[in-house]
């Protein structure tokens, strides 16, 4: 099989480097032509983008997403496509070596910055070698060429800024935001590897991050709901729900609205990028949507598995609740759902039985 070098260190099939290039373009809306000029990016680049990258208070959940990431997978990622020059988790050093190791990036500047985690405000939580988590972000955000957070944690303080919040988290932006720095805000918990992949080709691509909506989130994965890219939609619109968990109509792949999904109130593109080399994802799993894609999660939607009121239907004016779309949408359903189950088949779903 011919090979795709894509630097010094490793190489990746050529098949699966091209697949990635126009998975890349698609998911960023572009047409098919840009995965050339992607590959173009990715691969004449003079210079690797140097990257930076700050835990603060998380679990880690965001790094085992990265390093866990296929097509490009960590090698090609770390060592050919970006240059990794500070990370906790996954570099050599450590201790007075490691802290060098950002002091000399940072004196270098220009890098981009990732950061992972909620920044602890309150004075003596959250220190890294002896200094306050907030001190070592703005100073570290003051020479970065681009602020990427990612994760619930780092994009809007995640759980640990959930009510009673005793240690005070603020999220990335907020910190960043009496210094004028913006911030490239991919929520999540974790955060998805292809957001964050999409976010460095766009840089790569046009010198400039992606744009922003108004909570910082890249417009070309955060602009439509869950609900709207759904491939349980069809059993929503039919009135057709999962009612307790490991129920024949869990099997068949039924909505899971009334099991507390948040997928209605909850913009993020799960659905179509979906997790772990897209082999699955929470829905298609079997577990309703948390929202923790949602810029106020998981204050916002607690109880997770609690219905959410009040959900509008597209089509049937106002408010409708979902007991009530059953009714209204009748036996013509099952034509969409029959339409629908074969679409999901073609994408490769592969948890759900369907109506037959
Ligand atoms: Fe937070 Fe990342 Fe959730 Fe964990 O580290 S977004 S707790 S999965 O992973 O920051
Ligand atoms: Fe999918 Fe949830 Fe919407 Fe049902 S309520 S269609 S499971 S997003």
């Amino acid at each position: 099989m011919r090979k795709v070098s894509l630097g010094t260190f490793t190489e990746l099939d050529r098949r699966d480097f091209l697949k990635f290039c126009s998975a890349t373009a698609a998911m960023m809306g572009l047409s098919e032509l840009y995965a050339p000029k992607i590959a173009e990016a990715v691969t004449s680049a003079a210079k690797r983008p140097s990257v930076v990258w700050l835990h603060f208070a998380e679990c880690t959940g965001c790094t085992e997403m990265f390093i866990k990431a296929k097509n490009p997978g960590p090698a090609e990622l770390i060592l050919d496509i970006l240059s990794v020059d500070y990370h906790e988790t996954i570099m050599a050093s450590a201790g007075e070596q490691a802290e060098d190791n950002l002091k000399n990036a940072v004196e270098k500047g220009g890098y981009i910055l990732v950061v992972e985690g909620a920044v602890p405000t309150k004075p003596g939580y959250g220190m890294v070698g002896g200094r306050q988590m907030y001190d070592i972000l703005k100073e570290t955000a003051s020479k970065a060429a681009g602020v990427i957070a990612i994760g619930a944690c780092a994009t809007n303080g995640g759980v640990r800024a959930a009510k009673p919040n005793p240690s005070e988290m603020k999220s990335v932006a907020e910190i960043l935001k009496p210094m004028n720095i913006p911030v490239v805000n991919l929520p999540g918990c974790p955060c998805n590897d292809k957001t964050l992949v999409g976010t460095v080709v766009n840089f790569l691509l046009f010198s400039k991050l992606p744009e922003l909506d108004e909570m910082g989130r890249p417009k070309m994965f955060f602009s439509k709901t869950i609900h709207e890219q759904c491939e349980r939609r069809a059993y929503f619109e039919a009135g057709k729900f999962v009612e307790a968990f490991g129920t024949p109509e869990m099997t068949k792949g039924y909505c899971l609205y009334k099991m507390g999904c948040k997928g209605p109130e909850t913009k993020a593109p799960c659905a179509t990028i979906r997790y772990n080399d897209n082999s699955s994802w929470c829905i298609d799993a079997g577990a309703p949507c948390t929202g923790c894609m949602d810029m106020a999660w998981p204050d916002s939607f607690h109880p997770f598995y609690a219905k959410l009121k009040n959900v509008s239907i597209p089509g049937l004016g106002g408010d409708a609740s979902a007991d009530k779309i059953g009714k209204v949408m009748g036996a013509a359903t099952v034509v969409g759902i029959a339409a629908h189950a074969a679409g999901t088949v073609a994408k490769g779903s592969n948890t759900k039985g369907g109506d037959e």
